[in-house]
């Protein structure tokens, strides 16, 4: 996928990928009566299968939890995309491992970390959250959650996978790479036509990671946090640097005291500045969306973007950058 590609505004009816089994199928116009808000659906990079998956079921009554799992879920078993579910690339050792969370409306929350035999590590998170009194299960633990819960067992390493981690292995170069393929985790957030947001984060993180790094992005408050009465934020990019600022949280924290959301992502970058020296050798990326709609996106380098899904119409829009 070519994601530094502007993608002009496209009508879409008919040109997303389908409804999953179990969501309505009723014309878009039947929801849109008075008192009822315009549904959004806004994800990190160019991932339009996604957000027009989510977009849509949005616009036929959804959800904004159902929406923003069945909107990642797409790109968990995108093959091509290199950072999440199946397909992503494994660590130094050759291991495929997922981290994922979910957050919705009411505030509750579930993540997996070092998830190694599902696809959709976002729908685990969703279970935990659902059928567990914890937030987060780890590793093993996580697998044997999914398993008990009738996740199918796959191995997430696919042919192409293994041929680039061998191509790897020749000079095991270790360096955060900008704005290539190591970078590609989606978040998400979705805001559904009664006026609640709930946001999803998933990722096989860092291509070639350490044996057992976690990064930002199963982590509530770091690489994706939301209060329904406020509005909430994800993250992408060096996940190291999003977790010592605990990025989304801070975002989400800055529009409750009053900041659009575009001036919330923006501080939240340039405490990142602030707080890494080396901010120049890496990304990171925030997007945030607030109850009334409104949209902020902030990243460090020039070459990120995000797709906006509303009023039937995809949009890849290029975001503002602090370099
Ligand atoms: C991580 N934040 O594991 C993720 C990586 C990422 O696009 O965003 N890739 O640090």
């Amino acid at each position: 996928m070519k994601r530094r590609n502007f993608i002009k505004a496209t009508g879409i009816a008919g040109a997303g990928a389908g409804l999953l089994p179990g969501t309505l199928n009723l014309n878009a116009a039947t929801f849109r009566k008075e008192g009822k808000t315009t549904p959004i659906c806004i994800a990190t990079w160019n991932f339009p299968n996604a957000s027009i998956r989510a977009g849509e079921m949005l616009e036929q009554g959804a959800t904004a939890l159902d929406a923003v799992e069945q909107g990642v879920m797409v790109e968990e078993a995108n093959l091509k995309n290199t950072t999440v579910g199946k397909g992503g690339a494994p660590d130094r050792e050759g291991n495929v491992t997922l981290d994922a969370c979910i957050m919705a409306p009411n505030g509750d929350a579930g993540a997996v970390v070092y998830l190694k035999n599902n696809t959709h590590a976002v729908s685990v998170a969703r279970k935990v959250m659902e059928e567990t009194p914890h937030v987060m299960l780890a590793g093993e633990g996580a697998d044997q959650f999914a398993r008990q819960h009738g996740f199918e067992q796959e191995n997430l390493l696919t042919p192409e996978s293994a041929k680039a981690y061998k191509e790897w292995l020749k000079n095991k170069e270790y360096k955060p790479l900008i704005n290539i393929e190591n970078h590609d985790t989606i978040g998400m957030l979705c805001l559904d036509e009664k006026g609640d947001i709930a946001g999803a984060c998933t990722t096989s993180g860092l291509s070639y990671k350490m044996n057992g790094r976690v990064g930002d992005s199963p982590i509530i408050g770091a690489g994706l946090f939301l209060d329904n009465e406020i509005g909430g934020a994800v993250g992408t990019g060096m996940g190291e640097a999003i977790m010592k600022s605990v990025g989304s949280f801070l975002i989400v924290e800055l529009m409750r005291q009053g900041k659009s959301p575009q001036e919330a992502c923006e501080i939240t970058v340039n405490r990142i500045v602030k707080q890494n020296p080396n901010y120049k050798d890496f990304q990171v990326a925030f997007l945030a969306l607030d109850k009334n709609g409104e949209i902020g996106s902030y990243c460090l380098h020039k070459g990120y973007s995000y797709v906006k899904y509303k009023d039937n119409k995809n949009t890849n829009i290029p975001s503002q950058y602090y370099l």
